[in-house]
């Protein structure tokens, strides 16, 4: 957006946890995102709105200009790499971890695994760096349940409290990375809006070490 300075922040549970971290450093929506279906919010600091849309499309908004700045996990991050963002800051929320897991007690397997998961380049990128070929298949939710019907041998999925994995017969196999979510910048606005943003960049910093 031209004027002014837009955060898009990933809804649901990051937005819980970025929401009180942004207050700290002195931005505060007018109404509560958590209470009302706008997307929309203009915040206490005359110029600042953020914006409230789903994970994946963070990164998105914030490369194409939509929005100037943005919060999203890792996980989101590692699967659209790009020049034309800025990572300033770990924010220390939304922690968890990216794991393969499967089944409890499971054969060992021959010939090529089958991995289901959201996370397809990365898990490309973990295999590939250990020289396995690996058959990857795409889905957009609920990976737990891949194993259990036979879709794949393996997932590749977020893990907090292991309890998801457990009430699903699964156990982690291995930790491919340590997940948080990260303020991201886009490049041009950085330039064009340095005297905002920098600003900015101080305070939250300054807010994720309270
Ligand atoms: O709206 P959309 O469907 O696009 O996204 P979403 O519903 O996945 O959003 P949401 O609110 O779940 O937030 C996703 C973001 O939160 C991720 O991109 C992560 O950066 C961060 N995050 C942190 C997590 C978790 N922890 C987490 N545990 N996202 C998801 N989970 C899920 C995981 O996928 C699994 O189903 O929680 C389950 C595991 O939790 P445990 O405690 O049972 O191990
Ligand atoms: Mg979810």
């Amino acid at each position: 957006m031209k004027d002014g300075m837009t955060i898009a922040v990933s809804k649901g549970r990051i937005l819980k946890e970025a929401l009180p971290l942004l207050a700290r450093a002195g931005v505060q929506p007018l109404d509560d995102p958590g209470a009302t279906r706008k997307l929309v919010f203009e915040t206490n600091q005359a110029g600042i709105r953020l914006i409230v849309i789903r994970a994946t499309d963070v990164p998105t908004y914030v490369l194409n200009g939509g929005a100037d700045l943005g919060i999203a996990g890792k996980d989101v991050l590692l699967e659209c790499v790009s020049d034309n963002l800025y990572e300033p800051l770990d924010l220390n929320i939304g922690r968890c971890r990216l794991m393969l897991a499967g089944p409890k007690d499971a054969p060992a397997q021959s010939g090529r695994l089958r991995i289901a998961t959201k996370y397809v380049a990365t898990t490309r990128n973990y295999f590939a760096a250990k020289g396995q070929q690996v058959e990857i298949i795409k889905l957009y939710g609920s990976m737990e349940l891949a194993p259990v019907l036979g879709l794949s041998d393996l997932i590749v999925d977020l893990v907090d409290t292991g309890n998801t994995l457990r009430e699903n017969g699964l156990a982690p196999l291995a930790n491919i990375a340590d997940i948080s979510s990260r303020l991201i910048v886009n490049k041009a606005s950085m330039k064009m809006k340095r005297a905002r943003i920098k600003p900015f960049l101080s305070r939250l910093a300054a807010a994720i070490r309270e």
